[in-house]
């Protein structure tokens, strides 16, 4: 009897382990875009609470979401597409220049005053897919990236350097 009850409770439990509890996301944003720029980028501030991976995103605004990687390759700023992105339980991941989301084939204009929603694509420890809903500000075309996400002695990156795809 008493194990019944654990094991309903457990279950329920479970049931209401929610994308939330799995993901924290801080100071979510978007790059804002000028007229007919067909890419863009996303940032945001990633912390699970148990080992993760980050394994897609997707957002209305554009055709495609894609989770990118910059590398410096002789000389050269470049970066490529992941497939997935380790979330170390309670590690924070910034998703700022290094690695950041990146939109392709924007659908419009985003302009400041405007939120974004994106839905990411985490896998949990067990290989659980969960879609966690993020809607991310707006922010001017200039913006750099959120200095509390940057590493001590790190300098901002230039726009340019943030969003070649543009
Ligand atoms: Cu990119």
């Amino acid at each position: 009897m008493l194990a019944g009850a654990l094991a309903a409770a457990l279950l329920a439990a479970a049931a209401a382990h929610a994308a939330a509890d799995l993901l924290a996301v801080e100071d979510p944003w978007v790059r804002g875009t000028v007229e007919g720029q067909t890419g863009s980028g996303a940032y945001m501030r990633l912390t699970s609470s148990e080992d993760a991976q980050l394994v897609g995103a997707a957002s209305p605004v554009a055709e495609r979401v894609e989770i990118h990687e910059m590398r410096t390759v002789h000389d050269m700023m470049t970066m490529r597409r992941i497939e997935r992105l380790a979330l170390p339980a309670h590690v924070p991941v910034a998703l700022d220049h290094d690695f950041h989301v990146m939109f392709i084939g924007l659908r419009r204009q985003l302009v400041p005053g405007q939120t974004v929603p994106i839905t990411l694509q985490v896998l949990d420890a067990q290989g659980r897919r969960h879609a966690v809903q993020v809607l991310a500000p707006v922010r001017a075309l200039n913006s750099v990236r959120t200095p509390a996400a940057a590493p001590a002695g790190s300098t901002p990156a230039p726009d340019a350097r943030a969003t070649p795809h543009g």
